[in-house]
């Protein structure tokens, strides 16, 4: 693990470190308020699954759950929309990084409030307010001299005319040789790199080799301050592991100079003379990101001061939900600012999450291996994928997501276990008490065994809560589900409602009651189900809903129910496979297959290359990526079935000529025989280019 931001080390006339109140913690109920930030996501691309495991839905059950505490919580998030991720996708698409960030920033914004992520605010790094806040910021450290300037030899393109920071180099990786590691990180093997560490650099946009040039940057001392962020950080007893032994592991090597600026265009101005063509480092103002967007929330709710209860108050209990590879910005980097700035509060927590895989492999945006949150909001309802997930969470360790437990989640455990629960207790007292809740007679053991279950439930779940851990928390509140069901079995209703109305109406009214209670428990996984459960069992909106009235009884005998609904559909079969062909997993291996071996002549020749005609071409319906192709092959006709709709409309491929394997074992595809593999130029990054031997071949020659 090296450090990101290249540097000589501090200076000894470095100016002193002007100090701030002492590290403290809180916990929740000393605290008067709780401010919650999430990771602001980069604009340029929509949020997967792996985002919202990562950071959105923990922060989200978290708030929610805080709010059914009764507590005063703020929760902020937004775009970052700076940065080279931003430009390399501007320029890749032939557009001004604007049109990116305006396209991704509303199409996220839209997905997490689908998705149910109850944000305060979610605001965008590009507003003025943000730009005016980090220039603030950077001005305020220059003025005090804190920053220190020096001339640093980067790389830099002569064609492109431009230094190429981060992302804008890319080579070969020194620690484990993987050709395609990027300026500030390599992909296969986890190191943070320098530009200049990498082994054949070329540059990112025309692909020549850079030059070393000069260049003048302003730093931050980040080793002046590590004195302190090592006290900090010691003193989270309560931090995660991995997210300490994450920052020890800064600190042993020992915190460097970090270059604060950028030879870049499109960011926040750096707001000094002869700097004009520089902006800030996209981490230096997008961490700063939380603070503007609590100023917006602040100016939109009418009362524009307000941010600062939430930031420059003690008794504000801050906790920053990341991914794991957000860790040192959130835990040395930024605090180091908030230390240098003076009067603002540090994250209490860092809850940061490891990494969620897919099916076996790892997510990976750039080859487009991932699922993402709007294509599953066209499908299928948020609360099932807010409960698999939340019950799946990567806290201390990596875990994936795979649809066919999706399916049983699903399945098995909303449908089966809560969903049967509500249903059968709903429709009996529906039947059989006039659509009322019965009276509530003499308990017998097993009723006050329930009632004790429900009592203690708030307090265990709730502990979980505050522990930061989600998945045992909504695992808790869903054995509460199995338990009263059980309960139900047990009293067999059905039997006593012949032999003793009375205790088949108690029976009933506690079943109601737990639904109720339930309803709160489990209204942070998922809480559109829960809205819809309060509405058949009549709770009343505020006082009932609060998570410590969950372990009370709030019904009262003779309350109208509302309808009984379904609350969930199941899951086919049909739908699973489906899912998995979109992945490109249908019937196939797994994605990250072993590197290829060598082959001989004899194996090549098994393969039966030969030109076709393409005679009809039509999308699959449903289907993003998969086209339907009639072919001529010569001596037969032929369907294919290939993923090459994004980059190609079939209408105008009839005619043209490519090659094909023909002797590929049939599979099906969405439910549609493919027989045969057409040949394309393709990185699984975007290029995807049909092979074409021109249009004057006939159909049916051998390629070779
Ligand atoms: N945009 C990196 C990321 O999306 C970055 C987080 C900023 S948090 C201030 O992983
Ligand atoms: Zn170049």
């Amino acid at each position: 693990m090296g450090q990101v931001w290249a540097g000589e080390g501090s200076s000894a006339d470095a100016p002193a470190v002007p100090h701030r109140t002492t590290v403290r913690e809180l916990n929740s109920s000393d605290a008067k308020r709780i401010l919650v930030t999430a990771a602001l996501p980069y604009a340029n691309g929509p949020i997967h699954f792996g985002h919202l495991a990562g950071a959105y839905l923990p922060a989200d059950l978290y708030v929610r759950y805080q709010r059914l505490m009764g507590r005063d919580v703020l929760f902020i998030c937004g775009s970052d929309e700076h940065g080279v991720p931003i430009t390399i996708s501007a320029e890749k698409e032939g557009v001004e990084p604007k049109v990116i960030v305006d396209r991704y920033h509303e199409m996220n914004r839209e997905a997490f409030a689908a998705f149910g992520i109850s944000f305060d605010n979610y605001s965008r790094t590009s507003l003025p307010l943000h730009h005016r806040t980090a220039q603030e910021f950077f001005l305020d450290f220059y003025e005090k001299g804190i920053l220190k300037e020096k001339t640093e030899a980067q790389l830099y393109c002569e064609r492109d005319r431009m230094f190429l920071a981060d992302r804008y180099v890319e080579g070969t990786c020194p620690i484990c040789g993987n050709p395609d590691a990027r300026g500030d990180q390599c992909e296969q093997c986890g190191s943070m790199l320098s530009p200049r560490e990498l082994v054949d650099p070329r540059c990112k946009i025309c692909g020549t080799r850079p030059i070393v040039r000069e260049t003048k940057h302003w730093y931050f001392p980040l080793g002046e301050y590590q004195k302190r962020l090592e006290e900090y950080v010691q003193s989270k007893t309560d931090w995660k592991d991995n997210v300490r032994k994450y920052c020890e592991g800064w600190f042993r090597e020992g915190l460097e100079d970090r270059a604060v600026t950028r030879d870049l265009r499109w960011g926040v101005k750096v707001p000094l003379k002869g700097y004009e063509d520089k902006v800030l480092y996209v981490w230096f103002e997008a961490v700063l990101g939380y603070i503007s967007s609590t100023k917006e929330w602040a100016e939109r709710t009418g009362s524009p001061d307000r941010w600062k209860e939430y930031w420059q108050d003690s008794l504000t209990k801050y906790v920053a939900f990341i991914g794991k590879d957000n860790v040192v910005f959130h835990c040395i980097v930024f605090p180091a600012m908030i230390m240098a700035k003076g009067g603002y509060v540090l994250p209490d927590n860092v809850p940061a999450n490891e990494f969620l895989n897919l099916e076996g492999g790892k997510l990976s945006k750039s080859r487009d291996y991932a699922i993402y949150l709007k294509d599953y909001l066209a499908e299928y309802p948020p609360d099932l994928l807010r409960y698999a997930l939340a019950v799946n969470l990567p806290e201390y360790r990596d875990t994936e997501f795979t649809w066919k437990d999706f399916q049983a989640r699903v399945n098995n455990e909303l449908a089966d276990t809560l969903g049967n629960l509500v249903n059968r207790t709903m429709t009996f007292a529906h039947k059989h008490f006039g659509g009322a809740v019965p009276p509530l007679g003499p308990l017998n053991e097993r009723d006050k065994e329930l009632l004790r279950r429900i009592a203690q439930a708030p307090q265990s779940a709730g502990a979980l809560f505050e522990a930061y851990r989600f998945k045992d928390a909504v695992v808790e509140a869903m054995s509460l589900a199995r338990y009263v069901n059980k309960y139900f079995n047990d009293s067999e209703p059905w039997k006593t409602l012949k032999s003793d109305r009375a205790r088949c109406a108690t029976t009933i009214h506690l079943s109601l009651q737990a639904v109720r209670s339930l309803a709160v428990l489990l209204g942070p996984a998922i809480p559109v189900t829960a809205r819809a459960m309060q509405g058949m069992v009549g709770a009343p909106a505020d006082e009932a809903n609060k998570w410590e009235a969950a372990g009370r009884l709030t019904i009262q005998d003779g309350m109208a129910l509302g309808e009984a609904k379904i609350l969930f559909t199941k899951v086919d079969d049909e739908r699973i496979d489906r899912e998995l062909e979109e992945l490109g997993l249908g019937q196939r291996a797994a994605p990250d297959l072993p590197a290829k071996e060598l082959v001989t002549i004899d194996d090549f020749d098994k393969i039966k290359l030969l030109t076709a005609k393409i005679l009809a071409a039509e999308r699959v319906p449903k289907s993003k990526k998969l086209v339907r192709l009639q072919i001529d092959l010569g001596t037969e006709k032929r369907q294919i079935v290939a993923g090459i709709a994004e980059k190609y409309v079939p209408e105008e491929l009839v005619g043209r000529t490519i090659v094909v394997v023909a002797n590929l074992q049939a599979a099906r595809l969405m439910g549609l025989e493919s027989r045969g593999m057409l040949l394309a130029a393709n990185d699984g990054k975007g290029t995807l280019s049909l092979l074409s031997p021109g249009d004057d071949v006939p159909p049916g020659v051998p390629v070779k």
